[in-house]
């Protein structure tokens, strides 16, 4: 019965033409320090690019969300994180693509644009002049939470 409701599960989870349809987690880290919590400027793809992000990206099989956080974040900003509580809600991105954002701190290292085109620490001031339009669209709603967690820090 184990076997079969599996298999029936995993079916389930594959379209016609076999792909797997599942939703895939994408994780994203609000990397705060000092008061000021460090934004990445998106280089691609076209529609993004400019746009500023919580840095991160997508959950590889048998990753937690804190392993692939810490992987990205060091593959992206050459920087170490601890990655501590999530904030905000998760976001539904198109391509059954789930983004979920985790506060975070610096362990070691200083974060560079390593893949991005820009890195900036933000105070919630700063956040709050910022214009929505140059925010990742999936990344906006969690704006005032941030402010809440800068103006607290
Ligand atoms: N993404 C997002 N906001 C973030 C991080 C990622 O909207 N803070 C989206 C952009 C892509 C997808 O998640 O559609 C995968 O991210 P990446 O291209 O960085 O791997």
């Amino acid at each position: 019965f184990v076997t079969m409701s599996w298999m029936i599960a995993t079916k389930a989870a594959r379209g016609a033409d076999g792909t797997d349809d599942r939703p895939k987690d994408v994780v994203a880290a609000a990397i705060v320090d000092d008061g000021r919590v460090l934004l990445a400027q998106r280089a691609h793809p076209a529609e993004l690019a400019g746009k500023w992000e919580l840095p991160g990206g997508r959950v590889e099989s048998g990753e937690t969300h804190a392993q692939a956080l810490s992987r990205e974040i060091r593959e992206e900003l050459g920087a170490e994180i601890e990655v501590g509580a999530r904030i905000g809600a998760q976001v539904m991105l198109p391509n059954r693509l789930v983004l979920h954002a985790y506060r975070a701190r610096l362990r070691s290292g200083t974060p560079a644009a390593l893949e991005h085109l820009d890195v900036q620490w933000f105070s919630a001031d700063e956040l709050r002049l910022l214009d929505l339009d140059d925010v990742v669209p999936a990344d906006r709603d969690w704006i005032p939470e941030l402010c809440a967690i800068l103006d607290d820090a």
